[in-house]
C-alpha cells in the first residue's frame, strides 16, 4: 500500500508515488512532449506581466493566460498546433489516483526555475468541478502552500519532492494554493536542475 496523508480534507499527498525508475521514464516522456509543444511563457490577464513560471501542456486541452485572459484552447499559443497526446504512464496515475473519474482532458506542465514561485490562486477555469485533480512532481522539492476556501484564511505548508503525487477533490478542489519557493539543488533527476510540476485535470462536463 502506497502513503497517503490527507493534509486537509479532499487533499491527498502521496510521498514517493513515483520510484526513480518511474520518474525517469516519465521525464523522458515530457522531454518527447516538449520537443512538440515547448514551454511558452504565460503573461497576467490585463496587465500582462510575465510569469516566472513556464509552461506548456497535452491533452486535447491545454490551459493558457494572456493579456485576453485565462482559458482552456485546443492549440499551443505560439505554434498553432494541436497539443500532444498525455503520455500513457500519466493516464495510469489518473486512472489508479482517481477512480471512476471522467478522463483528463487537459495536463498541464508547470517548469520552475530556482526563482520560480506561483501565487496564491484558486483553480475555477474548468467547467467540471466535481473530478478531482491529479498533481505529479519531478525534480527539485517544493515549499507548497495550502490554504481554505478564501483568500485571507490560515494556510499549511509542506514540501513536495520528486515522484510525489497530490489529489485534489471534494473540498479541497476549490482551495487556494501556491509555490512558495524552490529548492534548488534537492534533486538530481533533471541534469539543469528546477521542477516539473504536472497537473491532470477534466475540463468540460463529463
Ligand atoms: C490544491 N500548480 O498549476 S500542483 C497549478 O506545484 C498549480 O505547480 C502547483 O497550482 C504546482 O494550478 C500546485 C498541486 C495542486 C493543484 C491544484 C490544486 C494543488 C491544489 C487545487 C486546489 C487545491
Ligand atoms: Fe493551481
Amino acid at each position: 500500500m502506497k502513503t497517503a496523508l490527507e493534509i486537509i480534507p479532499g487533499l491527498v499527498h502521496y510521498p514517493g508515488y513515483l520510484d526513480r525508475a518511474a520518474q525517469e521514464a516519465l521525464r523522458d516522456d515530457l522531454r518527447a512532449v516538449l520537443a512538440v509543444a515547448p514551454l511558452f511563457q504565460p503573461r497576467m490577464p490585463r496587465t500582462g506581466k510575465a510569469f516566472s513560471v513556464r509552461m506548456s501542456n497535452c491533452g486535447p486541452l491545454g490551459w493558457v493566460s494572456d493579456e485576453k485572459g485565462y482559458r482552456y484552447q485546443p492549440i499551443h499559443p505560439t505554434t498553432g498546433a494541436p497539443w500532444p497526446a498525455i503520455p500513457a504512464a500519466l493516464l495510469e496515475a489518473w486512472a489508479e489516483l482517481a477512480p471512476g473519474a471522467p478522463p483528463p482532458e487537459a495536463c498541464l506542465i508547470n517548469f520552475y526555475d530556482a526563482r520560480a514561485r506561483m501565487a496564491l490562486h484558486q483553480d475555477r477555469d474548468e467547467a467540471e468541478l466535481s473530478a478531482p485533480i491529479v498533481s505529479l512532481s519531478l525534480g527539485d522539492t517544493a515549499l507548497f502552500r495550502v490554504g481554505g476556501l478564501t483568500r485571507g484564511g490560515p494556510t499549511r505548508s509542506f514540501r513536495l519532492a520528486s515522484g510525489d503525487a497530490m489529489t485534489l477533490g471534494g473540498p479541497a478542489r476549490l482551495a487556494f494554493h501556491g509555490v512558495d519557493r524552490i529548492l534548488a539543488g534537492s534533486s538530481t533527476l533533471l541534469a539543469e536542475g528546477g521542477r516539473i510540476n504536472l497537473t491532470m485535470r477534466r475540463v468540460t462536463r463529463a
